[in-house]
């Protein structure tokens, strides 16, 4: 593949399987980027544009959430492999413009809606904004003010402002975040969707209830000074590879490690540091102490079965639970009668190999638990990160150097949006500040979340959908619902820097509005501006592209939101009275709002301008203060709950390829898990194939039964591979026709996209 893109879609009779991978990172890495990098956008551009990512004078990877180090202790080369492919991504130098909209219909044999994912954003960057009117057959050109007043006429001649829905995917800079949720709250509405409801929203909620803030409490410095880390529900060698060097940092100041995951993910078992000659030339870092390899949905009763341990074993620490918990006894209580059949038939485990886990953690002072999708995605995903906070409260690991709480992020601002308002449950001090600073009464009826939206829009009690970023189509579950939900809208509309296929299943009148990329200067009212984000440890720092934009009609998110502010707010609507104008040539000036509304934000504009910028507050971390309704930690009880799945089937997860950034697919090498050339693959332990009848290399039907509803998912290659038996795993977007829209986490409303109950049928078609 060359500067251009691909002609051909992918054609999965090309794929290839090879083995798994021993070790991640290293020189191969390295030169997989470079070559991308290099591939799309040239020597000179792809070395300029890679020496900024993230260092303190340049731009944030837009590639995870995941903290940069202090500013003096940066590597000239602060990126990892998938980095490097994200910047590459939209830095490329491929366009989409006009003549390529004017060749290609969207409908049709070869039309655009007939693509993948990866075809469509392998493409280029859009370069003008777009529109398919009613009965078109192609995206035509559309000037700017015409698109705004399109999207103001429709939104104005709404019943109601619920009847809008305003979606958010987690890259959107704090400043464009600030005002897009004010935008929508002046029009009348909490409908503010976003993709952290099918992320983290499981512990959000979790830790919202128990430690009473949303947030991680630990910093970088904690990581690398703890004495045992548990990494569980988490592919850092993937999709966070800069935390395996602070994980190695974390071993050679002498820590342990401990993977609970169904598969034995290259990064966790070995590591090689680009960075440093070892990891070039040697075998690198065995990061992994102990591997548990757990049942998919395992870690509930995991966690129940190690609190049972430590609390036999009396190893507790008693002084911080009396002085900042409540709910001990009743916890203790509960797990005096643990039923360990049903620990041991839920984890796949043994009883020793959870023994000896226990015992590490009792040896431990400081331990740093860090989780992601494996945990968030599942039905009891709430009481199960509520179980390692109760894990956690019990020897103290909160507040402390060294020990906390660290649920890795995903995209890279996605904190930093819902620290900005994007919520669709604002809490009602929020909505105070925002009515004091701005003298309009917000909406106080919550609004839907993504689950939520799919419903409104598939009912037509949602008719307009707006999407700052993201891919909505692609990324959200239960792909035919969805469709059918957004082909149902009036209008839908996307500020996108690369097509995709939220795009080309769309409503009555569709947008395309162009934004700038991190990468990109951003020239924005005849000055430079910047633009500030928060990664997963709350430390909120500045971001200056340093390319010229992929075309000059592309526009800031700022200006996309201050201009459609301007279109729709008109004659005496409060909502007129915002200085957008102000807004959109001085992002300064939204600073000095964000400082008056959002609380940890005094001082911000000065403040960001310090190299690494600073951390929010986070009370339970700096002063063991417990900002919950008790003024306490809250230890939670529930009931064990095993994930029963019936003969025949197996549990399947749908995770990431090592060659794809949700629903954009930079390519087709899942190099740590040997998979080339395709993507419809689904991972089963040799015996699960054989017992059902198939063996490796046969193509089947992915078939999902959920209360008597069938899913199907066609058209995938068995692939023997070592997990727990009755597991199975595919990647993510292939497999979202599988995840059904009702099939929630109990209290955050979270796909439950790592559980997924399905049979194997002979393919149809082979
Ligand atoms: N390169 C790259 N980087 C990314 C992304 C990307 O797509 N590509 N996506 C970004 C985003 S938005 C996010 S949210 C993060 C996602 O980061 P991850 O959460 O690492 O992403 P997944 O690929 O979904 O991996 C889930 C991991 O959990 C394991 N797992 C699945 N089910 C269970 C279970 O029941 N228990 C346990 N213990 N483990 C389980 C899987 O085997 C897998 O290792 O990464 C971010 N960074
Ligand atoms: N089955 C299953 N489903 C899942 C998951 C899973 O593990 N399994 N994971 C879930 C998770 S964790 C997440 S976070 C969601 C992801 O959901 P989304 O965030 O909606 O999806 P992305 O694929 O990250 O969005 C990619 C698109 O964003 C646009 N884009 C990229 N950069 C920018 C930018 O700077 N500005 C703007 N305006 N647009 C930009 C591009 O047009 C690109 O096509 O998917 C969820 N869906
Ligand atoms: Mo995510």
């Amino acid at each position: 593949m060359g500067r251009k893109p691909p002609e051909a879609d992918i054609d999965e009779t090309d794929l290839e399987v090879e083995g798994s991978a021993h070790a991640a990172a290293g020189p191969v890495a390295v030169g997989v980027a470079l070559k991308r990098a290099v591939e799309q956008m040239g020597v000179r551009r792809a070395t300029r544009t890679l020496l900024k990512v993230n260092q303190a004078d340049g731009f944030d990877c837009q590639g995870c959430a995941w903290p940069d180090p202090d500013a003096g202790h940066r590597h000239r080369f602060e990126f990892c492999e998938n980095g490097a492919k994200a910047v590459t991504e939209e830095a490329t130098l491929r366009r989409v413009g006009p003549a390529f909209f004017a060749e290609h219909p969207v409908h049709g044999t070869a039309g655009l809606a007939s693509r993948s994912d990866y075809w469509l954003g392998q493409q280029g960057r859009i370069t003008e904004p777009m529109v398919l009117r009613p009965g078109d057959s192609h995206y035509r050109p559309i000037g700017w003010d015409d698109a705004f007043r399109l999207v103001a006429d429709h939104l104005r001649e709404l019943d109601s402002p619920d009847q809008a829905v305003f979606y958010t995917s987690g890259r959107t800079s704090n400043e464009a975040a600030f005002l897009y949720q004010l935008l929508v709250r002046a029009y009348g509405t909490n409908n503010l969707p976003d993709c952290s409801n099918m992320c983290h929203e499981s512990t959000s909620f979790a830790l919202e209830q128990t430690i009473g803030i949303g947030k991680g409490s630990v910093s970088l410095h904690d990581i690398e000074t703890s004495e045992l880390i548990v990494v569980a529900g988490q592919n850092p060698g993937t999709n966070h590879p800069r935390m395996l060097s602070a994980l190695e940092a974390a071993k050679h100041n002498g820590a342990r490690i401990i993977s609970v995951n169904p598969l034995r993910e290259a990064g966790l078992v070995r590591f090689k540091n680009p960075q440093k000659p070892s990891g070039i030339v040697g075998h690198g870092t065995e990061l992994a102490d102990l591997h548990l390899p757990i049942r998919v949905g395992g870690d509930f009763a995991l966690f129940q079965a190690w609190g049972a341990l430590l609390l036999e074993w009396e190893a507790v620490d008693r002084e911080f639970v009396e002085r900042h918990t409540t709910g001990f006894q009743e916890y203790a209580d509960g797990l005096a009668t643990l039923d360990w059949d049903a620990v041991e038939r839920s984890t796949g485990l043994t009883r020793a190999q959870i023994e000896e886990s226990a015992r590490m953690l009792a040896d431990s002072s400081a331990t740093v638990f860090c989780w992601a999708m494996g945990l968030t995605q599942h039905r009891h995903a709430v009481a199960t990160i509520q179980e390692v906070v109760n894990v956690a409260l019990l020897q103290g690991n909160i507040g402390k150097p060294g020990a906390g709480l660290c649920p890795v992020r995903g995209h890279s601002n996605v904190q930093g949006d819902r620290t900005m308002g994007i919520w669709e449950k604002p809490p009602d001090a929020f909505l105070d500040r925002l009515r004091d600073e701005f003298g309009f009464e917000p909406p106080r009826h919550h609004g839907v979340d993504t689950v939520e939206a799919i419903r409104a829009l598939r009912d037509g009690t949602a008719k307009v959908f707006i999407g700052m970023g993201g891919n909505f189509v692609s990324a959200a579950p239960d792909t035919e619902v969805t469709e059918a939900a957004l082909r149902n809208a009036d209008l839908t509309v996307h500020a996108s820097t690369k097509l995709n296929r939220s795009h080309v299943v769309h409503g009555r009148t569709a947008l395309i509005l162009p934004v700038l990329g991190r990468t990109e200067r951003d020239h924005t009212g005849g000055r430079p501006q910047r633009v500030t984000v928060e990664d997963s440890m709350s430390a909120v720092h500045a971001s200056k592209g340093p390319l010229d934009p992929a075309s000059p009609d592309l526009r800031s998110e700022v200006d996309v939101v201050c201009s459609l502010a301007q279109a729709l707010f008109t004659g005496d609507h409060p909502g007129a009275r915002i200085p957008w104008s102000e807004f959109r040539s001085d992002y300064a000036t939204v600073r000095q709002r964000i400082a008056s509304v959002v609380p940890g934000f005094d001082d911000f504009d000065r403040r960001v301008t310090e190299p690494g910028g600073f951390v929010l507050p986070h009370p339970p971390r700096d002063s063991r203060t417990f900002p919950t309704a008790a003024g306490r930690a809250v230890f939670t009880t529930s009931p064990l709950q095993v994930l029963e799945v019936p003969d025949g089937h197996l549990l399947l997860q749908t995770l990431r390829s090592h060659d794809q950034y949700n629903t954009t697919i930079y390519g087709l090498d899942d190099r740590y898990r040997g998979v080339k050339g395709g993507r419809r693959v689904v991972f089963v332990h040799p015996d699960d194939i054989a017992e059902l009848g198939f063996v490796d290399g046969d193509r089947v039907d992915l078939v999902g039964e959920w209360r008597g509803e069938r899913r199907v998912a066609r058209g995938f290659r068995i692939v023997g591979y070592d997990q727990p038996r009755g597991c199975a795993a595919s990647y993510y977007p292939e497999t979202n026709p599988l995840v059904p829209l009702d099939s929630t986490a109990e209290g955050s409303n979270s796909p439950t996209s790592k559980a997924v109950v399905v049979r194997l049928v002979p393919a149809e078609t082979p």
